[in-house]
């Protein structure tokens, strides 16, 4: 059997998988390399004096990782600079949030150029290889000009953007070039995917060949579609785990008589954190007489600290939380419980059964686990409704959740009106229909329906 050797920006394999980590893309990987061979290749999270290329490698939980340090200025331009705040804006539509500058580039393309180069003496013939996310979109490209011949893929875990905003990166074309380097490329929807060929046909003057198969830059690639999911069983487990359920036991009682909401979220302005809790001022707002009823816990972790626009809307989301809860709260109810932790798995998941509603509503994003883990987590006989963004990937699969545009603060506020009045038998028969989505999406068979096709 080949090893597959996947490789990412942040190797983030927890050593105890039920402790969990708050980035969809750690939790994903974790869970599929669990079961194979391979080796799972990345930055440390360190810096050093001077880049040396030095490999480390450690057994996490079963899963053989390699790691290497960068330069502070490595971790400046390519990280915090050209992935924070150059590509995720851009990739999430946030034009006005994206620096334009020439040094982050220019620091993306060498940390790709360092991480081919200490990666590609590792790699033997049989070999499949499989990078993930917009950090490493060239580093095919520089595996390529250092000799390697295996099969590599790649994998998108963010929206590709319109062409309309593409354009607005300089150098778009030579981004979009290094794409070719690849025999693969995954997308979470259609949407993605289609996104991508429109650019190459327009603007690159590419052809289709096929449904799958792209021309351009003299060569050919194939795009493909994986929707992500979770790990169906292990979130189960983690649900019928004794702490799963002594946190269901404890938010039960917390909230006895109340009706609760919850958010799990990254801090990130995608999420459409802001606009949820406008939504929800406006249901408090249009229903008097459901205030001292619900509380809506959000749950949002710190992320990206260190670049100034993740510091400007946890101040705003501070304010925003502090303003609402002075305007509504009594002595003894708080609308919003507003936390910036993490939690465990088996906690997160009696967590989200606690819950009557599930508010999952960003502006823009790839795919969202946070959503089918919501989903996972109910009891069958009594389940909590999901409230869905119509912009999240998961919103092509997950049909049967209450679908919302996020940006409008009225639609939010009767969604949770209908949400907390729905019957249980339509309570019921909407999460038969989630749940059999979230198990055909199982990250198991994601992993494998991605390597089959790298393979074929
Ligand atoms: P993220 O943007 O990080 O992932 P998401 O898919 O929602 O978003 O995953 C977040 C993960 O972090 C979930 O597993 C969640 O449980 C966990 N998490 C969040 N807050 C937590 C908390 N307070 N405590 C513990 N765990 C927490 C990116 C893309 C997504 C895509 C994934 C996978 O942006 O669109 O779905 O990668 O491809």
């Amino acid at each position: 059997m080949s090893r597959l050797i996947v490789v990412s920006n942040r190797v983030s394999a927890p050593s105890d998988p039920a402790a969990g980590s708050a980035g969809g893309l750690a939790m994903a990987l974790s869970a599929a390399l669990r079961k194979y061979d391979g080796l799972w290749f990345g930055w440390s999270g360190e810096t050093c004096e001077t880049f040396t290329g030095e490999l480390k490698t450690e057994d996490r939980a079963g899963v053989t990782v390699g790691l290497v340090d960068l330069e502070a200025q490595d971790v400046d331009e390519y990280y915090n600079g050209y992935a924070n705040k150059t590509l995720w804006p851009l990739f999430h539509h946030r034009v006005d949030l994206t620096a334009y500058e020439r040094s982050y580039g220019e620091g993306y393309e060498r940390v790709n150029r360092r991480f081919a180069e200490v990666l590609a003496p590792l790699i033997q013939s049989e070999d499949l290889i499989w990078i993930h996310d917009y950090h490493m979109i060239p580093l095919a490209k520089e595996l390529r000009r250092l000799g390697v011949r295996n099969r590599m893929g790649f994998f998108l875990h963010t929206p590709w953007p319109a062409r309309q905003l593409l354009v607005t990166l300089p150098f778009h074309r030579r981004l979009v070039e290094s794409l070719f380097d690849y025999d693969l490329i995954g997308f979470h929807t259609e949407e993605w995917k289609e996104l991508l060929a429109d650019y190459v046909v327009a603007e690159a003057g590419g052809r289709r060949l096929d449904a799958e198969r792209l021309e351009a830059f003299d060569r050919t690639t194939r795009l493909g579609v994986f929707p992500i999911g979770i790990d169906v069983e292990g979130f189960i487990a983690a649900r019928e785990s004794t702490l799963g359920r002594r946190t269901y036991d404890r938010m039960a009682a917390s909230s006895a008589f109340r009706s609760m909401l919850v958010g799990v979220d990254r801090l990130d302005y995608s999420k459409g954190l802001e606009q949820r809790l406008e939504g929800y001022e406006q249901f408090l707002r249009d229903n008097p007489d459901r205030r001292g009823q619900v509380f809506l816990l959000q749950v949002t972790p710190l992320s990206r600290d260190d670049v100034d626009t993740y510091q400007d809307i946890r101040g705003r989301l501070d304010a925003l939380a502090g303003r609402i809860n002075g305007e509504f709260a009594d002595m003894d109810w708080q609308p919003i419980r507003y936390l910036n932790r993490t939690y465990r798995r088996d906690q997160l998941a009696g967590i989200y059964r606690a819950a009557k509603v599930g508010l999952v509503t960003p502006l823009r994003d790839g795919m969202n686990l946070v959503a089918k883990e919501f989903v996972a987590a109910q009891d069958p006989e009594d389940p909590g409704v999901l409230i869905l963004s119509r912009f999240a990937g998961a919103a092509a699969e997950l049909k049967d959740a209450l679908i919302v545009n996020p940006y409008a603060r009225e639609e939010l506020s009767d969604a949770i009106k209908t949400a907390l009045a729905m019957p249980r038998e339509e309570r019921m028969r909407r999460w038969e229909g989630l749940m059999q989505a979230v198990r055909a999406s199982d990250v198991g068979l994601w992993r494998d329906r991605f390597v089959t096709a790298l393979k074929g």
